[in-house]
């Protein structure tokens, strides 16, 4: 019982800190997008091959979250893209004050766009919030249909997912119709984009209704 309050204390705690970077957020015209997934579903492969197409575009900040090492940032910072890692140094998930710490280090004024890369994980994730405008849920077909079943607040709380590595589909036993009839019970709302990021196939899809999301956000040059 006191655990179950404690949890939720933190939670409140944690939505107080969210709220006032929220508010920072949208007095500097940024959108804020949070990539959640289990280990090596593929988020940083997806934000390598998807953020020199964004950056035509927009002016991208990327926050990477693990629980050990920059080998993230590292990846990120070879594309010439601000970054930030926050290492957890344990813990399972972001919490909003470690993103309120590592947007101290990004200048807001000059981004259009956050993507937060959170720590490989399909459940603690799902319910801190980050100030986002949206999190996207990404599963790779390598994991498994059931997923969805599994670990429903994820894809029930996730804007869109993105299904990666498709050119692994034929090698695995991922069915497309259990996911599907899953996520049709779970939350129809979801957006879904099959994509191989290695192959940047369905890629332009994901990025489409990403832009989607900046319309009202403008952009600055
Ligand atoms: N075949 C195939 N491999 C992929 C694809 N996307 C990512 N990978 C591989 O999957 C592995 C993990 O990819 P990452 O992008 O590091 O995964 P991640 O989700 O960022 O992992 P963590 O940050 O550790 O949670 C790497 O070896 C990638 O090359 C894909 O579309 N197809
Ligand atoms: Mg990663």
């Amino acid at each position: 019982m006191t655990q179950v309050k404690l949890q939720t204390n933190i939670l409140q705690a944690n939505d107080v800190i969210a709220g006032k970077l929220k508010e920072k957020f949208k007095e500097n015209n940024v959108k804020v997008i949070n990539l959640i997934s289990s280990p090596g579903a593929g988020k940083t492969t997806i934000l390598e091959h998807s953020l020199p197409k964004l950056t035509r575009k927009y002016n991208v900040g990327v926050i990477e979250g693990d629980v050990l090492t920059s080998r993230d940032a590292d990846r990120i910072a070879r594309l010439n893209v601000p970054v930030v890692q926050i290492e957890t140094k344990g813990a399972c998930h972001l919490d909003a004050n470690m993103v309120q710490k590592a947007v101290e280090e990004l200048d807001l004024k000059k981004l259009d766009l956050v993507i937060i890369e959170n720590v490989g994980n399909l459940v603690c994730p799902a319910t801190f919030e980050l100030a986002e405008d949206a999190k996207v849920v990404i599963l790779s077909v390598a994991e498994g249909s059931d997923k969805p079943a599994k670990y429903p607040t994820i894809f029930t709380r996730a804007k869109a997912c993105i299904l990666n590595k498709m050119d692994l589909l034929a090698y695995s036993n991922f069915s497309l119709d259990e996911f599907y009839e899953d996520i049709m019970r779970i939350n129809p709302k979801l957006k879904i984009f099959k994509v191989s990021a290695i192959t940047e196939n369905g890629l332009e899809y994901w990025l489409e209704w990403l832009e989607g999301m900046m319309v009202d956000g403008g952009q600055k040059n």
